[in-house]
């Protein structure tokens, strides 16, 4: 199961906005496959397709402890959302190193396909909630740095340019940093 190279922020490609996939079938399964154990690979909680420069309606999470409770959400809408909301320390694969809080329903209903293409709701709160709006934001093309400030956001961007071009000189790939 090959491990798929994650785009890191500022790659333009982070924000082109997802297409619906148009039918759930046995050729998207190896790319579901792929995704997981890049995500396992990662130690993330969740990965969107927009991620690994796939611009479709794909996400996938676990946010298990044992890490062996993969969720698969095709074509994904939420459907309700709480009101109520709360500020968290979020972080993403995209933009290796960088925390901060966003703020996020505490509660969220979504349905999407499973990977069998079967309708499933689920309801969310706590760090599910938290990794589905945030996953769900990745298909719209939007990254979380884009919720702090333009001065934090620019001081990250100049951050990760620096990162990567130390990296591409050093030969060390895009997973070398966390
Ligand atoms: O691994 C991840 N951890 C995380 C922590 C708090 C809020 C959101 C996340 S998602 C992130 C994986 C990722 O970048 N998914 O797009
Ligand atoms: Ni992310």
């Amino acid at each position: 199961m090959p491990i798929l190279a994650i785009l890191r922020y500022p790659d333009p490609r982070l924000h082109k906005v997802a297409q619906p996939v148009a039918d759930v079938n046995e050729a998207l399964q190896p790319l579901i496959d792929d995704m997981l154990a890049t995500m396992y690979e990662a130690q993330g909680i969740g990965l969107a397709a927009t991620q690994v420069d796939v611009h479709q309606r794909l996400i996938v999470i676990d946010v298990s402890e044992e890490r062996n409770q993969p969720l698969v959400l095709i074509n994904p809408v939420i459907v309700w959302a709480s009101a109520e909301r709360q500020k968290g320390e979020e972080g993403c694969l995209s933009v290796p190193g960088i925390y901060d809080g966003v703020e996020r329903s505490v509660a969220v209903r979504v349905e999407a396909l499973d990977r069998h293409g079967k309708p499933q709701t689920i309801e969310a709160d706590g760090l599910l909630a938290v990794c589905i709006q945030h996953e769900m934001d990745h298909l719209m093309g939007k990254v979380f740095v884009e919720y702090l400030s333009p001065l934090k956001r620019n001081r990250i961007k100049t951050k990760l340019v620096k990162e990567q071009k130390e990296d591409a000189r050093s030969g060390h790939g895009p997973q070398g940093r966390m």
